[in-house]
């Protein structure tokens, strides 16, 4: 393991992006949560009627494109979602010795990351799989992908929810500039679609899958095309429980069924909107602070993608004005929520024409409640 010399300098060397290929509309959930509700309602009238269930409430297009700004998402496997029998996809099971489902998906955007850092496997020396769920607790798919890419090093798995990407690109950030690492390999496979409740309107919707990734490495060694210097890191975590999922390995031992509601991601969407809006604008203003520079300095704003709303809500207070599609990228109308691949996704797609000298911020927000930020400046 490398024990090199601290540097105080440490950049973003690559980004990649991969989306499964299947995409998947807001007409298509609402059809199939429509039929399902009609078909329970139905079957359930006179339970409903004497008031000892409720009814199955449907969903409507126009209201998920005019509450969250999402049109569209990608999912890893469609088959089974638009099942009324069944509404989860139908992932098919793979072999111990056969690469796992996340592993994949993390390699898809892995090799982009790497081969846009103008790196190999031989130059990194750590990975982190970072994401909203890992699809199993071990071995680390970190250490799968590890192997996968011939990377002699260590590799770990972390969950913070949205800001797990944010907050492993701080901790790739501390390994390099403390020289534990000449370079770190940042993965976010995001596999949200099992845990989707598509019975539920208030959160059918929202969620997509996707995998990022992205390299962090001295800036003495970096020879990519674009480059940026990482100025600022900052994190800051609130407990709350108005974004929850209560599935785990102890789901086994209860009494409850493990495939309860409650079991898969649920909100309180509203409570969510209002109390994390504010908190965001501060933390975003009070980074940019820390690293002394002004809010209008800032060239681009490359924040989380839950909701269209928020993130006009946030840029307004930051900058005074609603931001533009240049000034603070929006993507959730093409990928919908993506839990903490979204900031990373706009920066995937909205840096390359930046000019030397630019500055640009990378955050994120969501469960927990955690939000993350990075302040970027492209060399
Ligand atoms: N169709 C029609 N009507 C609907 C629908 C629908 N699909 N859904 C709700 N309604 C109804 C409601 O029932 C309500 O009716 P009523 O007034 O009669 O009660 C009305 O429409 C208004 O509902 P809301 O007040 O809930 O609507 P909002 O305008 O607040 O919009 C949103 C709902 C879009 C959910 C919005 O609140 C939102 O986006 N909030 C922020 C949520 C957020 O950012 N959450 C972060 C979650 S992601 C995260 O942290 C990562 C988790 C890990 C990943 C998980 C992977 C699975």
């Amino acid at each position: 393991m490398p024990n090199l010399t601290p540097t105080s300098e440490v950049v973003i060397s690559g980004a990649g992006l991969w989306n499964p290929d299947h995409v998947l509309t807001n007409e298509e959930l609402v059809d199939v949560l429509n039929r399902y509700a009609d078909q329970y309602n139905t079957e359930h009238q006179a339970e409903i009627d004497a008031g000892e269930l409720e009814p199955v409430a449907k969903s409507d297009p126009d209201f998920i494109a005019k509450a969250s700004g999402i049109r569209q998402r990608y999912v890893y496997v469609k088959d089974g979602i638009l099942d009324v029998d069944r509404m989860r996809p139908r992932i098919p099971e793979r072999a111990d010795d056969e690469l796992s489902h996340q592993a994949e998906m993390a390699l898809n955007a892995a090799r982009k990351a790497l081969a846009a850092a103008n790196k190999t496997g031989q130059d990194i020396d750590a990975v982190i799989v970072s994401c909203a769920y890992t699809q199993r607790a071990y071995p680390a798919i970190a250490i799968e992908v590890q192997a996968q890419l011939g990377i002699d090093g260590f590799g770990f798995d972390m969950l913070v929810a949205c800001s797990a990407a944010t907050f492993a690109l701080h901790r790739a950030n501390e390994m390099v500039r403390s020289g534990t690492a000449r370079a770190v390999l940042v993965i976010n496979p995001e596999l949200t679609s099992p845990q989707v409740n598509y019975r539920d309107r208030d959160s059918h919707f929202i969620f997509g899958d996707v995998a990022t990734a992205m390299v962090v490495e001295r800036g003495d060694q970096a020879n990519a095309e674009h480059v940026y210097d990482i100025l600022g890191t900052q994190a800051k975590t609130v407990y709350s429980n108005n974004i929850r999922s209560n599935f785990g390995y102890v789901s086994h031992a209860f009494e409850s069924d493990p495939f309860a509601p409650d079991k898969l991601f649920h909100q309180e969407g509203r409570k969510v909107f209002k109390e994390v809006c504010p908190m965001a604008a501060q933390h975003l203003a009070e980074q940019v602070e820390t690293v002394g520079v002004d809010v209008k300095d800032i060239r681009r704003w490359w924040l989380h993608q839950a909701n269209i709303n928020m993130n006009q809500l946030i840029t307004k207070r930051l900058l005074g004005h609603e931001a533009s599609q240049d000034e603070a990228p929006i993507v959730l109308d093409q990928y919908a929520n993506t839990a903490s691949a979204g900031s990373i996704i706009a920066f995937n797609l909205y840096h390359k024409d930046l000019g030397s000298g630019d500055l640009g911020v990378i955050c994120s927000f969501g469960a927990g409640y955690s939000i993350g930020s990075l302040v970027l400046r492209k060399r």
